[in-house]
């Protein structure tokens, strides 16, 4: 495989490669990494652009001395090595002032107090150039169905979001904002917890169109949901502003694994959509180093990622021109399902007058033809093994 370059778009959360391994039942493991130096080690290793939250950069509450400081730190290092900000978004959900939510806290002062936060961080990510502002809803939600009323939330939620959109409108940022879904964790239930509910929502805002989506391969899997399934469907719906790619491994609380260390099939699947759909924004990491890893660790599993991706890219790009896939593609029928279903103009009557459609159709040998599909899987998992 080829090593990475920033033509791939590779960009990583500050607060990946800086996670000091902390979890509920133990103290960090490693020392905190400076903005600096984690702009340098990625732009070395051939990544393209570096996301963050506000407090990852300046902490809460910094005074304006800290976050002008941190900034122009920031920048020169960007300036010294090419590396881009191409997404940054608001931490909702560190600070015990967030604990029942940011924008659907049933305290109003606390939603008001939230606004405030995420108006202030669009301003700096229009600074920065950055063209998506990702918002992740991390303690929107409830423990207990009691103290909730979701309704009421959501209409909270939007009246956020559509002021967030009015803002930027007003403002001329060219920037859009992508909702990142997550069933649970921190909160017993989050709110908008998959691709699904969040697509959903964006089309009752006032401004659908600055609202799209940022999924979580681990977010998707911890509901259950195929990832490649979801991400699908945000395309067809033009909503994938952003993508956090990295590793789950089934239904259990968020690893945040390398990319590719939980489902590898999955993982494959994905790849191949982005690539092959035309997918031009950035190839986001969003995963945590374990526990068990010291610096090196930190840097090898930071190249991890991009060195699984250019990997699966290139496999599925064998897959492709694999002739014997080709054929196993046409005997499974799959470029079929991209003919439409009726004749150009054909109405339900014209449907209901056509014979072969109902009275010359055989539903028996069409049910006991096979699709092949285990044959096309086998040749995919052949391929993404190496053994093809
Ligand atoms: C939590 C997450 C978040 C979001 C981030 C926005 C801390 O499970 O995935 O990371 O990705 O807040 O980008
Ligand atoms: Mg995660
Ligand atoms: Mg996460
Ligand atoms: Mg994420």
């Amino acid at each position: 495989v080829p090593a990475p370059t920033p033509a791939d778009r590779f960009s990583f959360g500050l607060w990946t490669v800086g996670w000091r391994a902390a979890d509920p039942f133990g103290d960090p493991t490693r020392p905190a990494l400076d903005v600096v130096e984690a702009v340098e080690r990625l732009a070395g290793l051939g990544a393209w652009g570096l996301t963050f939250h506000d407090d990852d950069l300046f902490g809460f509450g910094a005074d304006a001395g800290t976050r002008d400081k941190q900034i122009a730190r920031l920048r020169e290092a960007c300036d010294a090595t090419g590396m881009t900000v191409p997404m940054i978004t608001t931490n909702l959900f560190s600070h015990p002032v967030f604990k029942d939510g940011g924008f659907t806290s049933n305290d109003r002062s606390v939603r008001r107090f939230a606004l405030r936060k995420v108006l202030h961080n669009v301003e700096l990510a229009a600074e920065l150039g950055a063209r998506t502002f990702v918002l992740w809803g991390g303690r929107e939600g409830s423990e207990y169905d009691s103290a909730k009323d979701v309704r009421a939330a959501l209409d909270r939620y939007r009246e956020a979001m559509d002021l967030l959109c009015s803002y930027v409108l007003e403002r001329g940022h060219d920037i859009r904002f992508a909702i990142e879904p997550k069933p649970n964790e921190p909160r017993g239930d989050i709110l908008l917890p998959t691709v699904g509910h969040a697509l959903a929502f964006v089309e009752k805002l006032a401004h659908p169109e600055l609202v799209g989506v940022n999924p979580e391969v681990g977010h998707e899997q911890m509901a259950g949901l195929n990832m490649a399934h979801g991400v699908a469907q945000a395309l067809w719906a033009g909503k994938l502003f952003h993508i956090d790619l990295n590793g789950q491994r089934g239904i259990k609380y968020d690893q945040d694994l390398v990319f590719g260390h939980g489902d590898l099939l999955n993982a494959f699947a994905l790849v191949d959509l982005l690539e092959t759909a035309g997918y031009d924004g950035p190839r986001h990491f969003d995963y945590k180093p374990s526990r068990t890893e010291d610096l090196d660790g930190v840097w090898a599993s930071a190249e991890a990622n991009m060195r699984t991706y250019l990997l699966l890219r290139e496999r599925a790009a064998a897959f492709r021109a694999d002739p014997e896939v080709v054929a196993a593609l046409a005997e499974a029928r799959v470029a079929e399902l991209s003919e439409p279903t009726l004749a150009p103009g054909e109405t339900a009557a014209e449907l209901l007058a056509d014979r072969s459609a109902w009275t010359d159709f055989d539903p028996e040998p069409a049910g006991a033809r096979g699709y092949g599909f285990v044959r096309l899987h086998q040749l995919a998992l052949e391929h993404l093994t190496g053994a093809r």
